[in-house]
């Protein structure tokens, strides 16, 4: 077969910008996609939603690949272990109670659980600001290309509606602070000590709406709740990011 270097190039705009058009207008924005985020992303999706991740980096996954320390492994104790099976991702038992999983098939498969349950990507974009108009809920997001955001171009972004957003950007906890940097009425507590069962313990707690609006999940949640971080036993993030996409879902079938 011939193949038309114009013919690719035009096949990439044209679709993408159909699909980009279409996920303007969304159930459940989902900011950063690690693992609480992708967890969030593909059970929302599986219940029908309009669902898009919208992650700054090339890739998804966030803190996930790296597993502990560079050794790509992951725990996940055994209130998470049920999250695990439905995703199919492989465990193997190390003692009673902790479950030893492959980082890089763990990205994989909540990748593509939720490709397949019909979530929508946007990688290399950067949330920056977020939309709130006269009923002070917020409404939609401000999106830039990270190139843009990293070269420090001055060109104006974009913007996108969501009904539910969910702030799963981890650590630094993006969305609540575009809030609390724009007069928003929210504290952000800040993340604390490493705790693991601590903070393993009571993330599912934190894991609310933290603005109207706008559902905290994943490292994200702790971090404005001033919960403890956990390092590389990940029960927590995916339990949370479920738990979000049940929030989300109960305020969405209320609208
Ligand atoms: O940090 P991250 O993996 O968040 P998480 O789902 O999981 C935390 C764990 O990885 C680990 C841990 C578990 O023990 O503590 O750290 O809470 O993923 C957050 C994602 O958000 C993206 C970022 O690139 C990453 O992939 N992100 C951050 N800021 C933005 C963003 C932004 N402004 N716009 C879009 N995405």
């Amino acid at each position: 077969m011939k193949l038309d270097e114009v013919t690719i190039s035009r096949a990439i705009l044209q679709t993408h910008a159909e699909i980009f058009s279409r996920y303007l207008e969304l159930d459940i924005a989902i900011v950063g996609g690690g693992p609480s985020g992708l967890v969030c992303a593909a059970l929302a999706a599986e219940e029908g939603r309009k669902v898009a991740v919208i992650e700054k980096k090339l890739s998804v996954g966030g803190g996930m690949w790296g597993g502990g320390m560079t050794f790509p492994r992951i725990v996940v104790q055994e209130e998470g272990r049920r999250l695990l099976d439905h995703f199919g991702i492989r465990s193997t038992l190390f003692q009673p109670g902790y479950y030893v999983a492959s980082s890089v098939e763990s990205v994989a498969k909540l990748t593509a659980a939720a490709c397949d349950a019909g979530a929508e990507f946007f990688n290399l974009t950067s949330v920056e600001d977020v939309v709130i108009k006269g009923d002070g809920r917020v409404s939609g997001l401000v999106i830039t290309s990270t190139p843009v955001e990293m070269t420090g171009l001055h060109v104006d972004p974009l913007t996108l509606s969501a009904k539910v957003t969910i702030d799963a950007t981890g650590h630094d906890a993006v969305v609540a602070h575009c809030i609390k940097k724009k007069k928003g009425d929210i504290t952000i507590h800040g993340e604390s000590f490493m705790w693991a069962e601590r903070a393993e313990t009571n993330i599912l707690d934190h894991t609310r709406e933290i603005f109207p609006g706008v559902i905290a999940c994943g490292m994200a949640a702790n971090a404005v709740a001033g919960e403890a971080r956990m390092g590389a036993v990940f029960g927590g993030m995916l339990l949370s990011g479920e738990k979000a996409a049940q929030i989300a879902q109960d305020q969405l079938n209320k609208m």
